[in-house]
């Protein structure tokens, strides 16, 4: 019953119009996170009060914020000064003085790279580096603004309950003038939205400490117990999955309760409208954080919210589910898109996995079918297609540690992918060869359906196990940077990876972001299978647009093929990625496809 009825369901959801933004289906998309991504303002860099409250809680007796350019695993003398026996500890206390004057330094860069569209980690006031923890969601960190000093009084004058008491702070100008500069140059931008919990710096949390159940914002958390003397209680709440540094916000059966909703929207219509100036001076949407830790009342509401501000705004998930548990999320009344690992797990299931753990190209076929037609029309298109984040090892040391773990178990294999967990995965630089996987990864992210998401440094070689090692500074080729010589225990020591810029796998990003550009069909076509062999180990699929069709063949064998694709209209090819000419006569084309390669072919003209 339960079955037949799903099945309606999704039928009558495929014959509805596409309610995806039409843009978010050419995007090609660029992840930033900001403390890491580029310094360009060291005056407003943090202070050692500045991070008081973040993970881990108790203060350095030593701090400064890190040098730029330094060995990722080697303590600094006012480290080594702290006596901390925990790594994970020094790695966390970290700041590199990465800040939204960097990010507008470099739209230039993002540009050359072709990007089209920024997801930015979560900007808004927190003391951690990774801004999760949130102390606000209706002003930008101060630390990644001019004025760190003063914003900060500022903040403390206003009343968070009243929206129209809400000052603009110079940090908060800052972002809106990134927004500006972004949309001058044809960029959209996005921000992350952690509406599942705030910080314990936020006002909310610390009023509620301080005056319990006298508090304005008694409701907006799951208190467990209040302080009591008289019962001999003590104060305990939810945090998201036991984590007491993020108290979540209540929710009820009609979604997170209305203290904390009415703050969310407030504070949503602030960046999507600011200060009424109109849609035009704000961001284009939002990627929500552990969005299955919301209900979905929340998210509908929201939503309405949202598309009334702008109509054409992009709403992407965290779900990181299998894809039948993300459907509900997708039905055009909650999220355009999501993040797309199960697109990232089944793309190095048949592209790089070792022979073990490999998915034939049939079975590749099917899984990136379910991908494309789970969803209603369009959501496959517009959902971020990423071969990283900040949540996950790097591509390159993905690949550097094949076999390590199967990456679609996400919860096992974070951590057989943190170098703090599993001694065996290696934090060392990728070889030419894991480089040169990643580069075929990237032809089939840049021709395939959906819109490719680059994780910032991916595109110049950065390397680095899951989180912290995956949040490491840019690389930027006017900055020096020390080899890396320490390994992971933070004491011994290997023979030096050099640490600069992979100007080559920079190249083949543009090259490929250029190719995707240029061509509908690619952009936004049609997708159809062509051929999967398993004997050959090769995967042929067609993107088409108007009277422009493209044909990849992936060749993931350790030998060159010859890719027989019959019933081709006779005529002369021209594989982009090698510029090579085929000629096809008598209907069968027959490309010779280099071991673990690609051939892209478009018509000659
Ligand atoms: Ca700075
Ligand atoms: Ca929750």
């Amino acid at each position: 019953m339960l079955g037949a009825l799903t099945a309606f369901t999704f039928a009558a959801a495929n014959d509805r119009a596409e309610f995806v933004p039409v843009w978010a289906k050419s995007a090609v998309w660029y992840q930033i996170f900001p403390e890491r991504f580029r310094n360009g303002d060291p005056a407003n860099d943090p202070r050692v009060e500045d991070i008081r409250g973040a993970d881990p809680q108790e203060p350095p007796r030593a701090w400064q914020v890190h040098p730029w350019g330094s060995d990722w695993f080697e303590l600094q003398p006012w480290e080594k000064q702290n006596g901390e026996p925990e790594l994970w500890k020094h790695l966390l206390r970290r700041r590199y003085g990465g800040d939204l004057q960097g990010i507008i330094d470099q739209l230039p860069y993002l540009q050359q790279l072709g990007v089209t569209a920024l997801y930015l980690n979560p900007v808004f006031a927190s003391p951690s580096l990774h801004k999760y923890d949130g102390a606000s969601y209706h002003h930008i960190d101060p630390n990644f603004g001019p004025d760190p000093a003063g914003d900060r009084a500022l903040i403390a004058a206003e009343n968070p309950l009243d929206p129209r008491t809400w000052v603009l702070t110079k940090a908060d100008e800052l972002a809106l003038k990134l927004i500006d500069e972004a949309h001058a140059r044809g960029l959209r931008i996005i921000f992350d939205g952690v509406f599942n919990h705030l910080g314990v710096t936020s006002f909310a949390f610390r009023d509620v400490v301080q005056k319990q159940q006298a508090s304005a914002y008694r409701n907006w958390f799951t208190v467990t117990s209040w302080d009591d003397p008289a019962r001999g209680t003590k104060f305990d709440y939810a945090g998201w999955f036991g984590a007491k540094s993020l108290p979540e916000l209540r929710e009820d059966a009609h979604g997170i309760v209305a203290g904390p909703r009415d703050y969310i929207f407030a504070a949503t219509e602030r960046w999507m409208n600011p200060q009424g100036r109109g849609a035009a001076h704000g961001i284009d949407g939002w990627r929500l954080d552990v969005a299955f830790c919301v209900g979905h009342p929340f998210w509908k509401a929201w939503r309405t919210h949202v598309k009334r501000l702008n109509p054409d705004a992009y709403l992407t998930a965290e779900i990181v589910d299998v894809p039948a548990k993300v459907v509900p999320y997708m039905q055009g009344d909650e999220f355009d898109a999501e993040m797309n690992y199960n697109w990232l797990f089944t793309a190095v299931e048949f592209l790089a996995d070792p022979p073990a753990q490999r998915i034939s190209a049939t079975e590749f076929d099917r899984r990136l079918r379910d991908l494309r037609e789970l969803y209603p029309p369009g959501v496959a298109a517009a959902s971020m297609n990423l071969l990283g984040s900040h949540d996950t090892n790097r591509i390159g040391s993905y690949l550097r540690n094949r076999g390590v773990g199967r990456y679609r178990n996400w919860s096992t294999f974070s951590n057989r992918s943190k170098t703090a967990e599993n001694p065996a995965y290696s934090p060392r630089r990728p070889s030419a060869a894991d480089y040169a996987r990643q580069k075929l990864l990237v032809v089939f992210q840049m021709t395939y359906l959906g819109a490719p998401m680059i994780y910032y440094g991916d595109e110049v070689g950065l390397w680095g196990g899951n989180d912290p090692d995956c949040r490491k500074p840019m690389l930027w080729s006017d900055l020096t940077y020390a080899a890396e010589v320490f390994s992971a225990d933070a004491r011994t020591r290997h023979e030096p990876d050099p640490v600069a810029p992979n100007l080559d796998l920079l190249a083949h990003y543009r090259k490929l972001i250029a190719l995707r550009r240029s061509s509908p069909a690619m952009l936004h076509g049609a997708y159809r299978t062509v051929a999967a062999d398993d004997v050959r180990e090769t995967f042929a699929f067609e993107r088409s647009a108007d009277s422009e069709r493209v044909l990849v063949v992936l060749n993931r064998a350790a030998q060159p093929t010859l890719a027989l694709l019959p019933g081709e209209a006779d005529g002369d090819y021209l594989d982009a990625l090698s510029g090579q000419r085929y000629a096809v006569r008598a209907g069968a084309l027959s490309p010779a496809v280099p071991a673990q390669w690609a051939v892209v072919l478009q018509a000659a003209r």
